[in-house]
């Protein structure tokens, strides 16, 4: 694959305990996406990552609605929010990026989800799709155009933050082997992992193997 590795950075989404198995919001096989990511350094000259970072009671927790199970779904000012188990609390070992990942490339990292009452999934905006995270300002100030991207989860994190960077103008590659999703059942027998791979295939996001670049 040919890369114009000067204007492009690797984005670590979430990369984080609280999402592996043995955390509080699993990712069927989650951990396996570490050593695939250290490899991934050696190719790109910037990495960029997040956190996701909240605090205990947070509204996308279920824990924080009476009644309400985790993957049961509330309207939100914003619109409709679906409840996790309480995952990323802001300063726990969990919420930290997992310690197996060589940080020493990794120029910036920006925490969301931070607001006790918007959750957010993108690396761009929080789920209001108008509150910004300040990412955006970085890589332009950096003249990045080009994005790679990796973590957890494939159909949540990683497909917002995809979205939001290919309606911004970025060209947007997910490296898929170094990245696992959660798989929510859809409409008609498909999961979440499925619907984020259809839509962000025609807003023509490139899907490769790490192998390939
Ligand atoms: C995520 C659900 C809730 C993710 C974060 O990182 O994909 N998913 N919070
Ligand atoms: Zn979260």
């Amino acid at each position: 694959m040919k890369i114009d590795f000067q204007a492009a950075t690797l984005g670590l989404i979430d990369i984080q305990p609280t999402f592996m198995p043995g955390g509080e919001l699993p990712v069927p096989d989650g951990d396996a996406i570490v050593p695939v990511v250290n490899r991934l350094f050696g190719r790109f000259g910037d990495a960029f990552a997040t956190q996701d970072w909240h605090a205990p009671n947070h509204a996308s927790f279920a824990s924080a609605h009476p009644l309400k199970q985790p993957y049961d779904t509330i309207e939100m000012p914003y619109g409709t929010q679906i409840l996790w188990p309480d995952h990323a609390i802001a300063g726990t070992p969990n919420a930290a990026i997992h310690p197996a990942i060589d940080q020493r490339p990794i120029e910036v990292i920006i925490r969301k989800g931070f607001r006790p009452d918007l959750d957010s999934y993108s690396a761009f905006f929080e789920n209001d799709r108008k509150t910004p995270t300040g990412l955006e300002g970085w890589l332009r100030q950096r003249e990045i155009r080009s994005l790679f991207l990796c973590g957890l989860a494939t159909d949540f994190c990683v497909a917002w933050s995809a979205q939001d960077a290919a309606r911004l103008g970025f060209s947007v590659t997910i490296v898929q082997d170094a990245c696992r999703g959660i798989g929510l059942p859809d409409p008609g027998g498909q999961t979440t992992i499925d619907t984020a791979r259809r839509l962000l295939t025609e807003m023509d996001v490139t899907f490769v193997n790490s192998d390939e670049l």
